[in-house]
């Protein structure tokens, strides 16, 4: 299987987010990537490739043109504020408020976000922009034909990022873009499978209602969990996507067996959609020893996971997302794509 990467997204590297009320170290930091690229070179999994450049007009499919201008612009227009420390939020357009576009930095950045652990760095634009290419790059092989299955290696992740905000770590959302390219290159329906621990809440967003996407995500309840706000079972798409949006909440604590439970539930409906391809949104924060997360995955579920996707026959991308417990990121991500290679 090749795996698509870029050096870039070392670019990004945040100080700090806030946690607990405190600013704390940023958990999503550039040797979760590194440590998936070893790993995929010790396992010999195939050939690791630098990614096209696609531009913005990929980008702009899925995101508001206002937002990814934003984006380019964030940090030049904060340093030339507040000096060269990490962009974060302070004040958000809650109800009460009005979402009217303010001119200053520090009311855009709390107009465009939805937390404050996602921070704006001097080299986010060059990493964000390349983990869009290298989804992108994943998505132009599968759509050609010449792969089967092929994983790009994005960093910053991207499943909390919507049509025009940013939050838990994601700017672009790498996912939605990969599968909005390949329905521009032919594919007639996609399904986005999103097995991070956290709910995909931008993808739901991007999609909720589309009938040729289907959004499937397996996710902390969120009366529990990040993102909190979204991501309830009773979410199951509006308009045309009524019916195309699927979301399997399991408790704290849920371990393999409810886990899996869960897995063949969101398979059956991959299934049913019958889609030209595949996107999977690819999170290892299922893992029990996760920092940040709660569920009990051990890391030898990972390659079962692989085996179960691969039973579904379908051309597949594999879209990097979460993971912080980095001694074991790269064995748990790359043992997905194992299961899968070996099934
Ligand atoms: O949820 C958290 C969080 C929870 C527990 C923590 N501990 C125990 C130190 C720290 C943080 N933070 C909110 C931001 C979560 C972003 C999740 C990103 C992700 O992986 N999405 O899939
Ligand atoms: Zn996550």
């Amino acid at each position: 299987m090749r795996t698509i990467y870029s050096p870039d997204h070392a670019r990004h590297h945040g100080n700090s987010e806030l946690i607990d009320g405190k600013l704390q170290p940023c958990f999503e930091k550039p040797e979760r990537a590194h440590l998936i690229r070893a790993r995929v070179e010790a396992v010999d999994l195939g050939p690791i490739e630098p990614p096209a450049e696609f531009g913005l007009g990929p980008i702009r499919r899925v995101h508001r043109p206002d937002y990814v201008a934003f984006l380019e612009s964030a940090w030049s227009e904060w340093t030339a504020v507040h000096g060269e420390y990490d962009a974060l939020p302070l004040v958000w357009p809650t109800p009460g408020l009005r979402r009217v576009l303010p001119e200053a930095i520090d009311g855009r950045l709390g107009y465009y976000a939805i937390d404050a652990g996602t921070p704006i760095t001097a080299g986010t634009w060059t990493a964000i922009r390349a983990s869009a290419n290298v989804a992108l790059t994943g998505a132009a092989a599968i759509a050609n034909g010449s792969e089967q299955a092929i994983f790009s290696l994005c960093r910053p992740p991207g499943h909390h990022a919507g049509s025009d905000f940013f939050g838990g770590y994601c700017y672009f959302n790498n996912a939605a873009i990969a599968a909005q390219h390949l329905r521009d290159q032919g594919a007639a329906r996609v399904a986005i499978l999103d097995v991070d621990y956290h709910h995909g809440n931008g993808t739901q967003e991007i999609f909720y209602d589309r009938a040729d996407m289907l959004v499937v995500n397996i996710h902390a309840d969120p009366k529990q969990e990040f993102p909190y706000f979204l991501g309830h079972a009773d979410e199951t798409g509006a308009g045309e996507g009524e019916g195309f949006n699927l979301n399997l909440p399991l408790r704290w604590g849920a371990g393999w067996e409810p886990w899996s439970e869960a897995l063949e539930e969101g398979c059956r409906r991959v299934a049913a959609f019958a889609p030209d391809a595949l996107v999977v949104s690819l999170g290892v924060d299922t893992f029990k020893q996760d920092p940040i997360s709660q569920f009990r995955l051990e890391t030898a579920h990972f390659p079962l996971i692989g085996q179960r996707l691969r039973q579904l026959g379908l051309p597949t991308q594999f879209v990097m997302e979460g993971g912080y417990a980095v001694e074991e990121i790269g064995v748990n991500a790359v043992g997905v794509l194992e299961g899968f290679k070996d099934a």
